[in-house]
């Protein structure tokens, strides 16, 4: 026996089907070849083992996208046999591809079967006339991901390409619900009357008779309740000519009192949905849906309201992949993200930025989370012939296929499209014909949004920019999205409220989402000092503690969607984490990050939260003056309302919480230490329930007076030309921030900090080379006499790069300019005009270790010029004798 036909029999026999009757359904994930290349012979010739490889789905060719911003973008092929089962014969048999990025072609017996356009919606084909029932069949798909007719074409994510959603295989007799209608299952349901009173479901769907003869039917609904209890049946006859399509309408009798759906309490109703031959009662087909009871509205003043109360939106962004798998996950793995983002306390998903699979619909409408889906139509428009029509059938697409799903509120069809648009375009006379096709696109879809759903609401997201009201944007959605960055990208943290401020004094009436906020983190980089895009994750708990209290306490705000739910791919980015953009509330494996639990101690109010940040930190240093204990700040997550902090067991006292947050000042000597934090808590479980939670940190002291004794095992690192400590995965070493030289101590002299966001090749601490001291004069210790080993870091950044493509209104500040400088070490010269660059090139890292003799009780490093500026990106000292 195949595998498949193993698969099907063990398929046919957990479900027990009488083989003759109804709908068959089955994945064929398995058994893929694959090529990474063009073959025009794939859908004829059986591929040879050599070049082909055995994959299985779901599959992407674009991991290269952890390591390539030129990741493979162009033509690849699948295959595979298809053995049909014999009781198939006299069926229809349909084959549905969940996703194939971006387009796919698909072949059965070297015969093109039909082409689908979208990389992330589904599409169903009826194979029937293609297949044979008795001999082995060659399936071959021909997927490219670099179609430039096809969003989304520019974007702050990678497009992977790939057969990355299931594929299935269906076989139904002559007469089923019709299945090839925009990859959906033919079935719409909604809720015409709701109300807390009663509500109606309206059940509309097609029935294709593709027998040569007449057929006389039955269809029937049995709808069910919460419980699964049967709450009411319809039943009618139907009477199709051969090869016709059947439209039926049917509205359920009222329902007094429906439990409604909201996300505290999904309720969800069934209808099923059965087709039968009416003079034998033979089932043909059956189809089951869910649906639920809830209305909304949007308003620019009340902000939404769910089931006629005011209800905030509270969000996250998420997409789709993971490193190392790219965009090829399982269902599992879709549904341990909703888990997440429910345990977190969201509410509301922007399903960003594409239509994702049905796993994570299903689990919305399941777990209870309102959402928010939309097609990827991102940065600008192009003039690309086929363009439009291609956006306007994914958009058909989505809405058909995610119709049913009471979770979802609003659908959505551009993403900053002024963003790429605005700065490709400067000249009036260049920018009008782009602006004109957007706004035809966009009143385009806006009409075709509305003739497939009216009961849903339309959405656009805008970057912080009037020129989307301007253009006349702004006024084609029910709801506007504001994708605002104050304070990451540009200004100030309290330019996000006062932007929201402005927006609503001007456009009152536009209900309005923040559609994204966010800020970027690297677990490799702290601060006592968090600075705007420094990558700390102290940065990113300050950013959003600022944001989200914004959003919680401004009615008119629906609510927000903070970017992004996890670290996701990038290829193009260049940050601290090269190809990742890492703005996630979770690590991409899914590790939640401290910001993670602010948001669980705002969001939930049903279970105690407690957290102590910053839980990545565990290997701490800080500076010491003489011996006593240093003392640093440590922050605690909870929604109880006063927590106890200890460390190793001794008690530090109490403190009330503000914006779910509590900040000690904590004594570290030079040990192992175990902080923990004790709440009480009195308001959600019942009084006298103590919580705790601990972590073991260790300390390590760097001098700020550098002795004989205290150098001897010291290691002194510093993270040059910046504000934060620097852990390498690698050493384990922790590079401390840089500081000014003041007598008696150690520091820099001259010069400005810079942060450059480049990828530095050479290393794998690319952080700690990206921040420099531009412009240095010198370097001092103030050491005891002696034999010490200097190590100088270096990468010159000097140099324009592609890498500000996608950092939102920062200006680049680059200079292209060669350096060379020499370095003299008490007046002994060690590099005589030095030039990094050539060296070891451009964004390079390049490390250089001296060993020299002290006798001043002074290490003094001077750096003088020869060609535009000295600089130095990390120094290390060690005493050795
Ligand atoms: C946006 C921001 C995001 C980007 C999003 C985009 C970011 N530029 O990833 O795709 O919609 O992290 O910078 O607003
Ligand atoms: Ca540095």
């Amino acid at each position: 026996m195949t595998t498949f036909f193993k698969l099907f029999v063990v398929f046919i026999q957990s479900f027990s089907l009488p083989i003759y009757a109804q709908h068959e359904t089955c994945t064929i994930n398995d058994g893929w070849k694959f090529l990474k290349a063009d073959c025009v012979t794939a859908p004829d010739i059986a591929p040879d083992n050599g070049k082909w490889d055995d994959v299985h789905l779901p599959h992407t060719w674009n991991t290269d996208a952890y390591t390539d911003k030129d990741y493979y973008r162009g033509v690849c092929w699948y295959r595979r046999t298809l053995n049909l089962p014999s009781t198939w014969n006299g069926k229809q048999v349909f084959l549905k591809i969940d996703a194939a990025s971006k387009a796919a072609s698909i072949f059965i017996n070297g015969k093109e079967v039909g082409e689908h356009i979208g990389g992330y919606t589904a599409c169903t084909f009826d194979i029937t006339s293609f297949c044979s029932f008795d001999s082995p069949n060659s399936l071959a798909i021909r997927v490219d991901n670099a179609r430039q007719d096809v969003p989304p074409i520019s974007a702050d994510f990678t497009f992977f390409g790939g057969i990355y959603r299931d594929v299935w295989l269906t076989a139904v007799p002559k007469q089923h619900f019709h299945l090839t209608n925009h990859g959906s299952d033919g079935i719409f349901i909604s809720t015409p009357q709701v109300s807390e009173e009663k509500g109606t479901i309206l059940i509309r769907g097609e029935i294709k008779n593709d027998a040569p003869q007449k057929a006389v039917l039955e269809l029937e609904h049995i709808l069910y309740g919460p419980d699964d209890t049967v709450i009411q049946t319809q039943k009618q006859s139907v009477q199709i000519k051969a090869g016709e399509l059947y439209a039926f309408r049917t509205e359920t009798a009222p329902i007094a009192f429906p439990l409604l759906w909201t996300p505290e309490t999904p309720y969800l109703y069934r209808i099923e949905s059965i087709l039968r031959d009416k003079k034998t009662k033979a089932i043909l087909d059956r189809s089951n849906h869910h649906t639920g009871f809830r209305w909304f509205s949007f308003d620019g003043e009340q902000g939404f309201s769910l089931n006629g109360k005011p209800y905030k939106l509270r969000g996250i962004c998420r997409h789709q992949d993971q490193n190392p798998i790219g965009v090829a996950l399982t269902d599992e793995m879709h549904r341990r993200d909703m888990k997440l983002m429910k345990e977190m306390g969201a509410n509301f998903i922007r399903i960003s930025h594409y239509p994702q699979d049905d796993a994570l619909l299903e689990q919305c409408d399941k777990l209870g989370m309102l959402a928010w889906e939309e097609i990827p139509i991102i940065d600008i428009v192009p003039d690309t012939p086929g363009y439009a029509e291609n956006c306007e059938r994914n958009l058909r697409e989505m809405i058909r296929q995610h119709y049913n799903h009471p979770s979802i509120i609003t659908w959505g069809y551009m993403n900053e499209i002024l963003l790429v648009t605005q700065r490709r375009y400067q000249k009036e006379e260049e920018l009008k014909p782009v602006l004109e096709r957007t706004l035809a696109l966009a009143k385009r879809l806006e009409e075709v949004l509305k003739e497939e759903d009216s009961t849903r609401a339309s959405t656009m997201a805008f970057h912080g920019s009037n020129s989307y009201n301007e253009v006349g944007l702004g006024s084609i959605t029910d709801i506007v999205g504001w994708n605002l960055y104050q304070g990451w990208y540009g200004g100030d943290l309290t330019g996000f409220e006062r932007y929201l401020e402005e927006q609503h004094k001007m456009y009152p009436s536009h209900p309005m989402i923040v559609s994204e906020y966010g800020a970027g983190s690297d677990k490799r980089l702290h601060s006592l000092r968090p600075q705007a895009f420094d990558f700390s994750i102290e940065y990113q708990q300050k950013y959003l503690e600022h944001y989200l209290p914004v959003l919680e306490g401004t009615p008119y705000v629906c609510g927000g969607t903070h970017w992004n739910f996890i670290d996701f791919s990038s290829a193009l980015r260049d940050e601290s984490m090269p190809r990742i953009n890492n703005k996630g509330l979770v690590y991409s494996d899914r590790t939640p990050k401290d910001v993670y639990y602010y948001y669980k101690a705002a969001w939930r109010k049903d279970i105690p939260v407690l957290h102590i940040a910053s839980r990545d930190w565990t290997r701490r240093a800080g500076i010491q003056q003489g011996e006593t204990p240093v003392m640093l700040p440590i922050k605690v997550y909870t929604n109880l309302p006063e927590v106890e902090l200890f460390i190793d067991g001794k008690s530090l006292g109490k403190q009330k919480v503000t914006n779910y947050t509590a900040i000690f000042d904590v004594p570290f000597s030079h040990k192992e230490h175990y902080v923990s934090a004790k709440a009480e808590n009195r308001e959600i479980a019942g009084s006298g329930c103590i919580i705790e939670d601990g972590i073991h940190l260790s300390f390590t002291p760097v001098p700020a007076q550098l002795d004989g004794i205290n150098l001897r095992s010291l290691e002194l690192a510093v993270n040059v030309g910046s504000n934060c400590f620097y852990t390498s995965d690698e050493s384990q070493l922790t590079w401390v921030p840089d500081q000014p030289y003041t007598k008696g101590s150690w520091g820099y002299v001259g010069g400005e900090s810079k942060n450059s966001q480049t990828q530095v090749e050479n290393t794998n601490d690319g952080p700690l080379f990206q921040t420099l001291r531009n412009g240095i004069e010198s370097y001092c210790f103030d050491v005891p006499n002696g034999v010490y080993e200097i190590e100088f870091l270096f990468t010159d950044v000097f140099r324009e790069n592609a890498a500000t493509a996608y950092q939102l209104g920062r200006n680049s500040d680059v200079e292209s300019r060669e350096n060379c400088f020499s370095i003299i070490i008490n007046d002994e010269t060690v590099e005589e005009d030095f030039s990094p660059c050539r060296e070891s090139g451009y964004f390079h890292a390049l490390r250089k270790r001296y060993n020299i003799t002290n006798f001043r009780n002074k290490i003094e490093i001077r750096f003088s010029t020869r060609n535009g500026k000295s600089f130095l990106n990390g120094v290390k000292l060690r005493k050795l004798y």
